[in-house]
């Protein structure tokens, strides 16, 4: 048995403050295995109660230390530098290194990416590519027995398989920090994403395939949630909830059945969803779906390798107000294909979605490994030597950055619920939370028949 200290390196409150659900993961697999593991989040531990990490690796004195790194960065060419975090994580590597000789073994969304240039430039000693339950444990066990594992081992072979699935084991001090700042805890009923959308790294961190946990195991653990924790709000942190062989419908049928009684948010794709569907989905407690409809239009979708059209954005959307239940669009401009004829037809589609909330963002981040990494090297916007570390995004050759984001602009002014540059979004969220509400917040732009007053006394009570 060895002593593990797990680092959540994240800090990023923006849109919300998200509970280190990866670590939680990873922490419940090692001790499934009987290690002595302790958690340490630096957004909480660190920098809200002032326990400096040096502290902690002192007096537990582990074995080995594992960071989860989460974000790059915030994925917003309009915010300056983007919000990148590896320079801190880099920092945390170096001052952990001045007190402790032990292995640092780092993984996490963001680390899977880029795995080299992270490893090269944060100088940790070992790096897990994808998730960490298996490979993890499988590396201690390695380096207990004096074995040489790989600097950077690939868990693409060490993934858990349907049903195979830890409990998280959330920590009550952080669920209460984070379900006081963000009004929600997080919960993953399933791994991966078959789509092939250019731009995307999720089936880069999760694989192709879909891995499923029971509907039983994830109605279970939402009421144990419930009672251990008392939190009635939950987002499913699937890359897309509502999958072809709709596993989705059966954890709602599951959730219904078992009376989970917990409100719960996810991100959808625009495939069709019959209107009993949506009933049903709203009755295990659907209140808001974030809908990765990407682009506005269907040049812009072919041009992300998008394989739905905007009819289907328009139909979802058209059925979600039927239902009276939250959605947001999120869109992209400046994609390929992007021309100042195409952001007009977006923004006449656009105004078709009633009823709802709509986020843009100006341009992609290009990420390694990805389609859109190839497109920007060949049309010269970026160089087959960059490492993509530092923040570079793809805007179409056809516009040009600033003249888009006025047109952008121009047409969002006129609806309120409309949100760009991203950092209106957070202007308009830090605002509600000034008031004492929590949760998505985007949802209570869009008035069915919520009044304010009773949301706001639901959610915080
Ligand atoms: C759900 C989600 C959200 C939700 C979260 C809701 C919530 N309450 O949790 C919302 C919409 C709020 C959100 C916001 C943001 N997100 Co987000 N999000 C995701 C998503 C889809 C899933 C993350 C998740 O929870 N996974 C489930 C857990 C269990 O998996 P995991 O963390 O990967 O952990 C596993 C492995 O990584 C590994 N592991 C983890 N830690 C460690 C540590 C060690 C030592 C080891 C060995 C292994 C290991 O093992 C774990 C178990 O298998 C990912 C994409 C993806 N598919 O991964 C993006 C992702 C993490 N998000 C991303 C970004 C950028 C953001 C935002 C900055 C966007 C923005 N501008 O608003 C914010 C930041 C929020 C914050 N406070 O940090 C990026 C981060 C990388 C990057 N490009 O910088 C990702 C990867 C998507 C992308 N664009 O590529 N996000
Ligand atoms: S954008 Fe969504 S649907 Fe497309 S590959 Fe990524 S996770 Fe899958």
């Amino acid at each position: 048995m060895s002593k593990i200290l797990l680092i959540s390196s994240n800090t990023t409150i923006e849109p919300l403050p998200v509970y280190p659900l990866g670590l939680a993961m990873v922490a419940a697999a090692l001790k499934g295995k009987g290690h002595d593991v302790k958690q340490f989040d630096f957004l909480y531990d660190q920098l809200i109660c002032e326990t400096p990490v040096e502290g902690v690796i002192t007096d537990f004195d582990p074995d080995f230390i594992g960071i989860s790194i989460r974000n790059i960065d915030n994925v917003d060419s309009l915010t300056i530098n983007s919000n990148w975090s590896l320079a801190a994580i880099k920092q945390l590597v170096f001052d952990i290194k001045k007190i402790s000789d032990k292995p640092i073994v780092i993984g996490g969304p963001a680390f899977s990416i880029m795995p080299e240039q992270i490893m090269d430039y944060t100088k940790a000693d070992f790096g897990i590519v994808g998730e960490g339950e298996i490979a993890f444990p499988e590396l201690i066990d390695d380096l207990c027995q004096n074995k040489k594992p790989l600097r950077i081992i690939q868990a693409r072979k060490k993934q858990i398989n349907d049903n195979e699935f830890f409990t998280p084991l959330y920590e009550k001090k952080l669920v209460e920090y984070y379900v006081d700042k963000s009004g929600m805890l997080n919960y993953q009923t399933k791994r991966g994403c078959p789509h092939r959308c250019n731009y995307c790294t999720y089936p880069v961190i999760e694989g192709r395939v879909f891995r499923k946990q029971s509907p039983r195991f994830v109605a279970q653990n939402l009421k144990h949630i419930k009672e251990q924790f008392n939190v009635d709000s939950v987002f499913f942190t699937d890359s897309v909830f509502n999958d072809q062989q709709s596993h989705y419908l059966e954890v709602a049928e599951e959730m219904v059945r078992q009376k989970c009684d917990m409100k719960w948010a996810a991100y959808f794709r625009p495939d069709k969803i019959s209107r009993d569907e949506l009933r049903l989905l709203k009755a295990s407690g659907l209140y808001a779906m974030e809908i990765g409809s990407d682009a506005a239009c269907d040049t812009t979708l072919k041009g992300i390798n998008k394989s739905f059209d905007f009819e289907s954005v328009v139909a979802l959307n058209e059925s979600c107000v039927k239902e009276e239940i939250s959605c947001a669009h999120f869109f992209m401009f400046g994609v390929p294909g992007e021309t100042y004829d195409t952001l007009k037809e977006s923004f006449k589609n656009i105004e078709r979605l009633k009823r709802c909330a709509v986020f843009a963002f100006s341009g992609i981040r290009i990420l390694p490994g990805t389609q859109l990494q190839n497109i920007a090297i060949d049309e010269n916007i970026i160089s087959k030597e960059d490492t993509l570390l530092m923040p570079a995004y793809y805007i179409s050759p056809h516009v040009e950055k600033e003249k888009m984001e006025d047109e952008i602009k121009e047409a969002f002014k006129k609806h309120k619920s409309w949100l760009f540059p991203p950092i209106e979004g957070q202007m308009r969220m830090k605002a509600l939370q000034a008031f004492g509400f929590k949760g998505l917040l985007w949802d209570m732009l869009i008035n069915f028949s919520k009044k304010p007053e009773t949301r706001k006394n639901r959610i915080s009570g």
